[in-house]
């Protein structure tokens, strides 16, 4: 345990300082008075069981989780609009705290179970005692609507074991399909809707000005 403990270690202290900086981000944005593209941010370190059953599901070897399991760490973006997204991956890119190793977009390749996300895997350096250690971090970016699919999906998942039965297959397709529409619908009033937000923005600042 002890062992694992030290393992999971530097991925802790890089989840924690990266929900931070990402968090940070949107923060920036709400200071600027500028519509964040950027909803809310979490993250989690992978539990120990589902790094053994990863690694024994895509045969990694326990010595070289380091280098081949890429999610040990995970951070998640979540953004209202999907062309947000590349705006957001942008800023990724720009940042020097990090290197970016790969990037997968499941967003114009979509997975077979209809699942949607943009997918960016950094080198990440933390600072500890005995040095910098540089670990592998998974950031996942999605909207709203491709997060509850997703959310849902993996529950279901986990209830079945992969081995979904056939109506629960096609309504998860079905609802995959019903996520992207409504993507679709929100990105055409997507003025609309940013116009409401900042007006409410500029409300809730004036009342906190008066307030002081
Ligand atoms: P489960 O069973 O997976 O739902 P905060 O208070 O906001 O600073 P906190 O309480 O540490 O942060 O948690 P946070 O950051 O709000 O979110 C943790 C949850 O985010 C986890 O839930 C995960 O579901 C989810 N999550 C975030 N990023 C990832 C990721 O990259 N991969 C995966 N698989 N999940 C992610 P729990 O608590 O682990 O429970
Ligand atoms: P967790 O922590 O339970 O979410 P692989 O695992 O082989 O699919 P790989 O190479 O690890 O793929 O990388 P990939 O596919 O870019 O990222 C894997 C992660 O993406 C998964 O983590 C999920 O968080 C998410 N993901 C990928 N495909 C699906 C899907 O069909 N449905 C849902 N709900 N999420 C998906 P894990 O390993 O499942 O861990």
């Amino acid at each position: 345990m002890k062992h694992w403990d030290q393992f999971l270690a530097p991925y802790k202290q890089a989840v924690e300082e990266l929900k931070v900086k990402l968090k940070g981000m949107r923060g920036q944005f709400e200071m600027d008075s500028s519509n964040s593209p950027i909803e809310f941010v979490t993250g989690r370190v992978k539990p120990i069981a589902s790094i053994l059953d990863k690694a024994n599901n895509k045969g990694i070897a326990l010595d070289k989780l380091e280098e081949e399991m890429q999610d040990i760490a995970g951070l998640r973006m979540m953004c209202q609009f999907v062309d947000d997204i590349h705006g957001v991956v942008s800023l990724l890119r720009n940042r020097n705290d990090f290197e970016i190793v790969e990037e997968r977009n499941y967003i114009s390749n979509k997975k077979v179970s209809g699942y949607r996300s943009y997918h960016v895997v950094i080198r990440y350096p933390v600072q500890t005692i005995h040095g910098e250690k540089k670990i592998l971090a998974e950031i996942q970016i999605r909207t709203l609507a491709m997060n509850f699919w997703a959310t849902i999906e993996h529950s279901l998942n986990y209830k079945y074991k992969g081995a979904f039965p056939q109506d629960i297959k096609l309504r998860l397709k079905r609802a995959a399909e019903a996520a992207f529409r409504l993507d679709e619908e929100m990105s055409l009033i997507r003025g609309e809707i940013q116009e409401a937000q900042a007006f409410f923005t500029r409300k809730k600042d004036q009342k906190q000005e008066d307030q002081n």
